[in-house]
């Protein structure tokens, strides 16, 4: 396999809203970032992916953009933008971009224009249609709740909206609009950005005719099979390839709702011709139900290794993988699948940190996820500020469909907010994140959960992703090795081994608080050289026969 640099890399996501304030507004900022990138240095990642810092009215806290080329209010101004990409390549740290191009903010002046009349130019740009017998176009249901049409008098025509309302969708099949996106994106290659991560691109070619889609439980048709993966997006993609991306040198990553390992093969073939890479939602889907996301049913793990090993075996030599556990639209792994009680934190942090980053693939480390940031008691639906959350609530309770108890419970299992309250730096008031009011509520947990005192302390969760990230850096194995799962079957224990020529590395992890025993498979046994590369206790040793203690993780090299 070809070496490369993104292949090489580890990168973390900055959700610059919750990351850093720098003037007491209570808001994250752009110079707050600059701040700490001397922090992130000291992690060793390779990469920031900034999600969106553009000119938003922050409906969805900057995934709906209303300037491509302008920095939002609340985060500074361009030059603090300059500052801040200039300080990161100083330290050797790329910046990937968030590229959110299948909608923008109603508030862009395209969409402005657009709604206008049916002959301005710009009215192609979206996607209009007649309403059918005075309802909508279609059945199909938002993301955020309510139909995916919104009713627009000026024309008396609907636009669609597979986000919120004002995040009317692109019409990529109009070739002007895909110009405008390819020239947005190389001007800012231009100003020597590192790569693009793509807000659901895999949506962004609708099955012509815009067919309904089977009704759920809130009432609305589903968009997925006609709006997910569609006929054209491959083709656009080698077309954004072409014009743009081939001609820097840059990280590419796709979040690819719905997305297959046999569509995951074009978007990320290793021939290069589309993406490098691409998100996929099967291990974060694995408690979805009947109401969506929202329940509080545990990820089962015999499931996840079957979905995470599918997909490390068959990207294997053909395209390749992304590795995450966390980002802003997910609740904080530590609390889905480790445990977050203060006895387990650390150690089950670290097992999940182990687990993920031996794997093959681009591991992506969320802000705070390196520190054992937790879930949030959140108590009243006040404590909440984001759209599909809120929504979500009116849809399902006011519907009737879940009741206001089962609901909260859901929220602060499942809402996206549990990644978004703030980083916690220290033991001061606010977690040391603004010394005004922040925007979101800081987790109370902040006074023993904080970056101040994982500094200080050589065996914290900071130090032990330091490690592992310093591994993957030092070990090509553990970046080209090829994977193979052990006990498929094993309830409680997650065991891969990887390979690369002669060398072999064997990595064990215990997903619950009782011990397990563990029975060196037949081609290690005998094998007590074996050195440690890693593990989340100390004095952990090779044996024929090994307990596992809670949430124990080791990986031993052969
Ligand atoms: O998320 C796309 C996406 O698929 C979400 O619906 C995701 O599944 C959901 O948030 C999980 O609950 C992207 C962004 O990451 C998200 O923050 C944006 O809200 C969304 O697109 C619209 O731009
Ligand atoms: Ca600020």
């Amino acid at each position: 396999m070809e070496k490369t640099w993104w292949k090489e890399a580890v990168v973390y996501q900055i959700y610059p809203r919750s990351f850093k304030d720098s003037n007491g507004d209570g808001i994250g900022d752009l110079n707050g970032i600059t701040e700490k990138l001397d922090y992130l240095k000291e992690l060793g990642i390779d990469v920031i992916w900034l999600s969106p810092v553009y000119e938003s009215p922050n409906d969805d806290n900057g995934y709906d953009i209303s300037n491509y080329r302008g920095i939002m209010k609340d985060f500074g101004t361009m030059e603090d933008y300059d500052r801040m990409l200039a300080a990161a390549h100083e330290r050797g740290i790329r910046i990937v971009m968030d590229l959110v191009v299948n909608h923008t903010s109603d508030e862009h002046p395209w969409f402005v224009e657009s709604r206008k009349s049916k002959e301005n130019p710009y009215r192609d740009y979206y996607i209009w249609r007649e309403g059918k017998d005075g309802k909508e176009p279609n059945n199909w249901g938002s993301c955020f709740s309510g139909p995916a049409w919104e009713y627009d008098e000026a024309t008396q025509m609907y636009f669609l909206h597979l986000f919120s309302k004002k995040q009317p969708d692109l019409n990529w099949d109009n070739p002007v609009v895909r110009k405008e996106v390819f020239d947005m994106m190389d001007w800012w290659c231009q100003k020597g950005i590192d790569g693009f991560r793509m807000d659901v691109i895999s949506m962004i070619s609708k099955v012509p005719g815009l067919p309904d889609g089977e009704v759920g439980k809130n009432g609305y048709g589903s968009f997925s099979p006609y709006a997910c993966n569609g006929p054209h997006v491959h083709e656009y993609l080698q077309e954004m390839n072409r014009e743009v991306l081939s001609k820097y040198d840059l990280l590419t990553v796709g979040e690819c709702s719905g997305v297959t390992v046999e569509e995951a093969k074009k978007y990320a073939s290793l021939d290069g011709g589309e993406l490098n890479m691409v998100f996929q939602f099967e291990h974060m889907d694995l408690d979805g139900g009947e109401t969506f996301k929202w329940n509080d049913r545990k990820i089962d793990l015999v499931e996840l290794k079957e979905v995470l090993t599918k997909w490390q075996v068959s990207l294997m030599g053909k395209a390749w993988n992304s590795l995450y556990w966390c980002n802003h639209d997910q609740p904080r792994m530590l609390s889905r699948m480790g445990n977050d009680s203060s006895k387990y934190r650390e150690i089950s942090a670290k097992m999940l940190a182990t687990c993920l980053h031996m794997m093959q693939g681009t591991p992506y480390v969320y802000q705070g996820e390196e520190l054992g940031m937790t879930n949030v008691p959140f108590e009243t639906l006040e404590d909440f500020r984001d759209i599909e959350s809120i929504n979500a609530y009116h849809e399902l309770v006011g519907g009737g469909v879940l009741d206001a108890e089962d609901m909260m419970r859901f929220l602060r299992y499942k809402s996206r907010d549990n990644a978004r309250t703030p980083v916690q730096w220290d033991d001061s008031e606010n977690a040391g994140f603004t010394t005004g009011t922040p925007w979101i509520m800081v987790n109370p947990n902040y006074k023993e959960i904080n970056a101040k005192e994982q500094l200080s302390r050589e065996d914290s969760v900071f130090h032990y992703y330091q490690k592992l990230i310093a591994l993957r850096h030092s070990n090509d194995i553990i970046v080209y090795g090829a994977y193979e799962l052990l006990l498929p079957d094993d309830p409680a224990i997650y065991a891969y081994t990887r390979t690369l020529g002669d060398e072999k590395l064997l990595v064990i992890c215990n997903f619950k608080k009782e011990e397990q025993s563990f029975t060196m498979p037949e081609e290690f046994s005998g094998k007590d050289q074996a050195e440690v590369l890693i593990s989340n206790y100390k004095d952990v040793k090779w044996a024929q026969e090994l307990t596992l203690r809670a949430y124990e993780a080791v990986v031993f090299r052969f």
